[in-house]
């Protein structure tokens, strides 16, 4: 039998928006798997016998953007094994190169629902990211030098891909600076009406 589209929801915004943390409240309230495809990459850079762990090292510390044949297969990988039907697509796609590989690849298999765009000031991304960095985060991108990359990759790379969506008229926008509750009070209206 032919498989079930996966019903997918992108989240986007820029370092430390508060993607991951909306993520898990929307996994808790609407029961959505949450793929984030930066936690995908820090995962297989450990898997043993991966290739790619220099490649993907480099990109992260740099604040570039891995190529999309390897995001994009891991997310692929992740739908195909797990029995949800939706997912939350978690920091992807963030370029033109990662939009046309999943277009590619997944345009048959999937239906974007919407796509969340929490908007957040560049100095606050720059509080929270480093705050969670001196709290022992781990992550060798909360820090300065780091962060400095990952906004300007994100205010050229993904704003235009947040444009493309807008222009579908898939774009709901949240003032990601608030306290977390508030956001997410918004953001569970956007679910409510979806009915999945
Ligand atoms: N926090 C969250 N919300 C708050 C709020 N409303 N008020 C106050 N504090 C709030 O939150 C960040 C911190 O802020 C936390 O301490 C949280 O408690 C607090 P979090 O929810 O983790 O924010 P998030 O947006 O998920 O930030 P993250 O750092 O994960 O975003 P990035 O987009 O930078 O990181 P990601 O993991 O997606 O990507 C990292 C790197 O991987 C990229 O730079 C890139 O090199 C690579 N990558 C690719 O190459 N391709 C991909 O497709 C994806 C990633
Ligand atoms: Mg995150």
């Amino acid at each position: 039998p032919v498989r079930e589209r996966f019903n997918v929801v992108f989240v986007l915004g820029g370092p430390g928006a508060g993607k991951g943390t909306q993520c898990a409240r929307i996994v808790e309230k609407y029961g959505f798997v949450h793929l984030s495809a930066g936690d995908l990459l820090r995962a297989e850079r450990q898997r043993e016998g991966s290739q790619y762990g220099d490649l993907i090292n480099k990109h992260i510390k740099d604040g570039s953007i891995v190529p999309v044949a390897i995001t994009c297969a891991l997310l692929e990988k992740a739908m195909e094994q797990s029995s949800s039907n939706k997912f939350l697509v978690d920091g992807f796609p963030r370029n033109k190169d990662n939009l046309d590989g999943w277009e590619k690849a997944m345009n048959d298999k999937v239906d974007i629902k919407f796509v969340l765009f929490f908007d957040c000031p560049r100095e606050v991304c720059i509080d929270r990211c480093l705050s969670r960095g001196a709290a022992g985060s781990g992550r060798a991108d909360d820090n300065i030098q780091s962060l400095e990359k990952r906004l300007d990759t994100y205010n050229s790379s993904t704003m235009p891909i947040i444009e493309y969506y807008d222009n579908k008229d898939l774009v709901k926008k949240f003032d990601a600076s608030r306290p977390i509750n508030e956001i997410f009070a918004d953001v569970s209206k956007a679910f409510d009406e979806l009915n999945l």
